[in-house]
């Protein structure tokens, strides 16, 4: 049958990471929903859920077995309801791993039949994080090479709305 895989996250703001990870994805499952979570835990996310899931749907138009969803709640009651069988997380160091681990742990009790896949991205994506995107941008910092160009002007339209 057909295999269909959420990958789910914050995508505060979606990178050069998560872009990478998402073409991954996209060659093994026949189908990648991208989830983004509504409700974060974060705190106040840079952007709304909606410019996070438009920039998404942009930056993965030409891939066309990947769609873009919002969820809120569990993640095992979105997954069920989409009837996917993996879930999508990225491995980026050591560091991941244990908060990781116990995600997939606890979906697992949740969900039995839930697999957790994790993959790596490429060796240049895997310092980068949206929270240190959103830090050196702050400061001036070039991240031309770490962010879509789409990303990087909606960026800049928050700074400016900001200023004025
Ligand atoms: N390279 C590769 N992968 C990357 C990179 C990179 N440079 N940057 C990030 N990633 C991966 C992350 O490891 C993650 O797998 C994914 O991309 C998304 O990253 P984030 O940071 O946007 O997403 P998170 O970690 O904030 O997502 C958390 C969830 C939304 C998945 C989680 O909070 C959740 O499931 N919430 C719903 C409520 C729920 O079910 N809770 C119980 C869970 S046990």
């Amino acid at each position: 049958g057909i295999i269909r895989a959420i990958y789910p996250g914050t995508f505060d703001p979606p990178t050069n990471g998560h872009l990478d990870l998402i073409s991954r994805g996209a060659k093994i499952f026949d189908e990648l929903v991208v989830a983004v979570l509504r409700n974060t835990s974060k705190g106040v996310p840079l952007f709304t859920t909606e410019e996070r899931a438009e920039m998404l749907q942009e930056v993965t138009a030409p891939l066309g077995n990947v769609t873009v969803e919002t969820f809120d709640g569990l993640l095992v009651d979105f997954a069920r309801m989409k009837q996917a069988s993996a879930v999508l997380r990225g491995i980026r160091a050591i560091s991941d791993y244990e908060y990781e681990f116990q995600m997939a742990m606890m979906n697992r009790k949740l969900d039995k039949s839930l697999e957790t896949v994790f993959m790596m991205p490429a060796e240049k994506y895997t310092y980068v994080s949206s929270r240190l995107i959103k830090g050196v941008y702050q400061l001036n910092g070039d991240i031309r090479e770490l962010v879509p160009p789409l990303v990087l002007q909606r960026l800049q339209e928050k700074r400016s709305a900001k200023t004025v």
